[in-house]
């Protein structure tokens, strides 16, 4: 599976992974999970949000057990930051299905789509449309820095933009999502361990800071005389850093649009886009209303205009309780269980359905870049542990 997936979307000079939503990269990928599924004789169903689904067993039957993860990438992503959930499934499935492994549920495979939301700015859009969490109106309003809509994008890559929405019955029908994920940090491996149970996610989002100021020369015009808005990026770029490291929290400017980008031009437009997550929300609302503060504060005296949008919110999740105790005690009960800054479906998916996650260990830390890895035996035990947890929910 990992020869086929390699070369799906990889950039030949950075090494990173470009499959953004509703692209080429990303059709190779849906095609690749299509042929998974019908390789090993499941049912295949791609739903009305652009989720992909592999079933063995009746989807109408009810309390299904369902795992997967997604396909879609960051800007020059790892190869393991979705695909290691999606690959461990399939071949979860292969190794129970050698246990001989009797099914007493139906049991789905999934790639959800639009998860890392590299393109239109909004993670997990699938899962947030199946959810609710996102309605069609405000989905339609999703623009990529091309300025292509969302509906275009799904239009140009075949798919009816006008059926996406909520989905309850297709919630309704799932009894539990199990989601397994590389890890994104050093906890398993300072800890001495290959697999960990999530136990929450940190609240997180993104906010679009506009900085405008006005175009000019950058040979003639004076310093006193400018309105530099790069000027208050940069400090604003700097409060954060200050602001997260006094409340122990995090905060990122990850990605920056410039207007007119000449090199002998004080731009017009800064547009920047922050990232920032903490353990609980108080943290969270403090670093942000401090950046915010800090922001406005340099705007004023740069003679910028500032706007500031909220773009995306994830509250804090907690995953169920009852289900995580479940997994545990199926794998032995020596598990660790760990929280994460990281966003997942299975996160979004957890205000309808009990979700859960696995992670596996990251001898690095890395994510988000092409250094991502993880060892070939971390991998495997992820596959058998999650067959074993999916043996145990499934096969009762
Ligand atoms: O950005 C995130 O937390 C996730 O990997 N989508
Ligand atoms: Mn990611
Ligand atoms: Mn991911």
């Amino acid at each position: 599976m990992w020869a086929e997936l390699r070369p799906l979307g990889r950039h030949p000079d950075s090494g990173g992974y470009r499959r953004y939503a509703w692209t080429g990269a990303d059709a190779d990928c849906r095609a690749w999970f299509q042929a998974q599924a019908e390789a090993r004789g499941l049912t295949y169903e791609l739903d009305r949000n652009g989720n992909q689904w592999a079933w063995l067993g009746d989807p109408g039957a009810g309390d299904a057990v369902v795992t997967g993860s997604h396909l879609d990438s960051v800007p020059d992503g790892g190869a393991f930051d979705g695909p290691l959930g999606v690959v461990s499934s399939f071949a979860a499935l292969d190794e129970l299905r050698h246990r001989g492994a009797e099914f007493s549920r139906p049991l789905a495979i999934t790639n959800f789509g639009d998860e890392e939301g590299a393109r239109f700015g909004l993670a997990c859009v699938g899962s947030r449309l199946t959810s609710g969490a996102l309605t069609r109106e405000q989905a339609h309003e999703l623009r990529d820095t091309e300025g292509v809509s969302l509906p275009q994008a799904m239009e140009a890559a075949g798919y009816d933009p006008h059926l996406i929405g909520p989905d309850p019955e297709r919630l309704a029908g799932i009894g539990a999502f199990v989601e397994l994920h590389v890890e994104q940090g050093r906890a398993l491996d300072l800890s001495g361990d290959t697999v960990g149970i999530a136990s929450a996610i940190w609240p997180h989002g993104r906010w679009r800071f506009d900085f405008h100021g006005e175009a000019n020369h950058a040979g003639t015009t004076r310093l006193v005389d400018r309105r530099d808005p790069m000027l208050t990026y940069a400090q604003t770029v700097l409060a954060a850093r200050e602001e997260a490291r006094l409340a122990g929290a995090l905060a990122t400017f990850g990605k920056i649009a410039v207007e007119p980008n000449g090199v002998n031009a004080i731009p017009s437009l800064v547009r920047g886009w922050l990232d920032s997550r903490a353990a609980d929300q108080d943290s969270l609302d403090a670093v942000v209303t401090g950046i915010e503060k800090a922001a406005r504060e340099h705007a004023e005296r740069d003679g910028v205009d500032l706007q500031i949008v909220r773009e995306s919110f994830t509250p804090v999740i907690e995953f169920e309780h009852a289900l995580r105790d479940e997994m545990n005690r199926i794998l032995g009960g020596r598990v660790p269980v760990l929280g994460t800054g990281a966003g997942h479906d299975a996160g979004i998916l957890s205000g309808s359905i009990p979700t859960a996650m696995l992670f596996v260990r990251n001898p690095t830390g890395v994510s988000h870049s092409p250094a991502e890895f993880a060892e070939e035996d971390d991998c495997l035990a992820g596959v058998l542990a999650l067959a074993d947890v999916l043996e145990g929910l499934a096969c009762r």
